[in-house]
Parts: structure tokens; C-alpha cells; sequence
């Protein structure tokens, strides 16, 4: 079986690993990333939800922060900073420098972004294919007004250095209009069996991915069943700050709003947690499958738990 999943970053990844327990031998998972995250640090090319993903399935993984290598340490880091150098307030450590190191010297020499990808996931091994969802530089900004007024920040600034304390105005996945899905991109998506929205930011996530002309097209008329399962439970984000980035587009943090605001036309089920099982009827009547099973990702067995829900939902709407 071709699995497609669309996925972003700390969430997205710890489902994948549960999706990754439950495939059989010769199934094949095609994870396309979102790189609207992408950030330029002094000089190198930052891609936060593709090294998620690589390090979480290649068991690199800080796995209590869910980003950034294990056994880190930050020496440059302290150096840079002891050169007055910023910005100081993103996390990167030595180990994780190097990824950007090697990923920034072959994107210098001309290789493009899925191609540097393939590279560096030749190392880790993750288990899945992972794409880039373009090529082309996307990058997402925040507009807010705070006591420096109205202006617009990169969403890493906005989720790191503002702790997103500031109402986001709107955002915007600048370069997304002109960028092209990354090559295999829709191929994938046409020749998949099961498509996957993992638990992953709606907005900044899945709905950057689905912003690069060509994406949401190819998944709407995609042959395969769409599935997607819910990043709010009990009308909150799991983590992160979901529901900040949500109000910007005038959803709601429900479960059942996040169901809708894809559509019918989008995705043809749709995981709720139990504690949202009073949305069902509602996401329902929008056209769209639903089943209210645990979403929390408490464990591996938990989460390979969802992903068996979410396989198996998609053979309910196949049939
Ligand atoms: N998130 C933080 O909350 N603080 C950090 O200092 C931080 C550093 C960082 C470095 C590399 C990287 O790949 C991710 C990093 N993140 C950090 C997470 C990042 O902001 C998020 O993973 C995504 O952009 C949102 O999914």
C-alpha cells in the first residue's frame, strides 16, 4: 500500500512513528514536509518540521522537545554570542549545526532542497520517503501589532522568540504562490492508496503544504481516500499554539472546526478525540466521516493505535 501523509513537525512526526509500527513490510510512506518554517541563521538554511521528521524516524530526536538532536550541546551557539552575533534566542546546538551546515554547502552548490533531503535522510535512515513540499523558498510570516506597532515577523520569531503572546493578525507563507510542489510531490499524491493530514498545525502546517499551487488541487481530486486527524482535543492544541494561528484565519479551536474548515471536498474522514465525540454528528453532517477514538499520543502504543484508526477509517470511506 502507497501512503501519502502531509505532515509538519513535532506532532506530525511522533504520529508517523505510530503510522510506521502499524504498515505492513512493502508498504511505503511518503511524508511531504512542510519548509515553510524554514529559517536563515547566520548564513546557514534552517528547516525546523523536515529535521523533525528526519531526526524523530531516525532516531536522532531530542524526544522531550521534540525538535533539535539529542545529547545536544551548544557551544557555538555561546560563541556566536559571545561575538554579539543573534539572534540568541533559537535553540540551535553543534550537533544540529552540522545538518544545516551540510544541507547550506549543497544547496550553495546546486543541488535542490529535495535533493539535499534525500542526502541527509541517506544518514538517519527515517523509513519513509521524505519531500519537501516545494523546492522553491517559502517562508511564513506572522502580522501583529505590539508596542513596536504593526509589522510582520517570521513565524519563528512569532512561536520562539514571542512565545506567540501576541494575537496573530494573519499569516503569510510568503514565496507559496510561486513556489511548484518539490518533484514527486504530485506523483505521490496521485498514486497514493490512503492520504493522511497527521495531527499537525492545520494552518502553518498542513495548510502552508496546501498553499503551494498544484497541492490542494492534487489532493482533492486525488483517487485516495483523505484522512485526517484532529491537533485540538477538548478545544485546545495538544501543544504548541494551534489555536493562536487558528483565530488568525477565523477557525475555532474545535475539533470540529479544523474538520470543516478543510472540507468536505478536502478530506473524507476525520478523527476526533473522545472527548470531542459530541462533534461527530456535526463533522458528519459536513460530509465527512468521523469516528471519535484517543488521539492522545501518550505512547507508542497509543499512537500506533491512531494510526491503525486512521488506516482503517480510510478503508471505511473506500468501501
Ligand atoms: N522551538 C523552540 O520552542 N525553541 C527553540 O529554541 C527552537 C529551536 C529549534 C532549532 C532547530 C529546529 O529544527 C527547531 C527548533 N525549534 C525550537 C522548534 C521549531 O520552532 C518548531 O519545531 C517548528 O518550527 C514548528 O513546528
Amino acid at each position: 500500500m502507497r501512503i501519502v501523509a502531509l505532515a509538519g513537525g513535532i506532532g506530525g512526526a511522533r504520529f508517523l512513528r505510530g503510522l510506521k509500527d502499524v504498515v505492513a513490510p512493502g508498504d511505503e510512506i511518503t511524508v511531504i514536509g512542510n519548509t515553510g518554517d524554514d529559517i536563515h541563521l547566520f548564513g546557514l538554511k534552517v528547516c525546523p518540521d523536515l529535521d523533525t521528521v528526519m531526526y524523530t524516524l531516525g532516531g536522532g530526536i531530542h524526544e522531550d522537545q521534540g525538535w533539535g538532536r539529542a545529547e545536544e550541546s551548544y557551544a557555538v551557539k555561546d560563541e556566536l554570542a559571545a561575538y554579539g552575533v543573534g539572534p540568541s534566542w533559537f535553540g540551535l546546538g553543534d550537533k544540529d549545526f552540522a545538518t544545516h551546515i551540510v544541507r547550506t554547502q549543497m544547496l550553495g552548490a546546486g543541488y535542490p532542497l529535495s535533493a539535499v533531503t534525500e542526502a541527509l535522510c541517506d544518514r538517519w535512515q527515517p523509513g519513509v520517503r521524505l519531500l519537501p513540499m516545494s523546492d522553491d523558498r517559502v517562508e511564513t510570516h506572522v502580522r501583529i501589532t505590539d508596542a513596536d506597532g504593526t509589522r510582520a515577523v517570521h513565524f519563528q520569531e512569532y512561536w520562539v522568540k514571542l512565545h506567540a503572546a501576541v494575537d496573530a493578525e494573519a499569516i503569510i507563507p510568503v514565496g507559496a504562490d510561486t513556489a511548484k510542489p518539490a518533484p514527486g510531490v504530485l506523483e505521490a499524491i496521485a498514486a497514493a492508496d490512503v492520504i493522511l493530514f497527521p495531527p499537525s498545525n492545520p494552518v502553518v502546517s498542513i495548510g502552508t503544504i496546501l498553499a503551494v499551487p498544484g497541492i490542494r488541487q492534487a489532493v482533492a481530486s486525488a483517487p485516495a481516500p483523505v484522512v485526517g486527524l484532529s491537533p485540538i482535543i477538548g478545544g485546545a492544541p495538544v501543544r504548541g499554539m494551534a489555536d493562536k494561528v487558528l483565530a488568525a484565519v477565523g477557525v475555532e479551536a474545535t475539533a470540529e472546526a479544523v474538520a470543516l474548515h478543510y472540507g468536505c471536498d478536502l478530506i473524507d474522514g476525520w478523527l476526533v478525540d473522545e472527548a470531542d465525540a459530541a462533534s461527530v454528528d456535526a463533522v458528519t453532517a459536513g460530509g465527512i466521516r468521523c469516528l471519535a477514538v484517543p488521539l492522545l499520543m501518550t505512547d507508542p502504543a497509543a499512537t500506533a493505535a491512531m494510526a491503525r484508526a486512521a488506516l482503517e477509517l480510510a478503508e471505511q470511506v473506500r468501501a
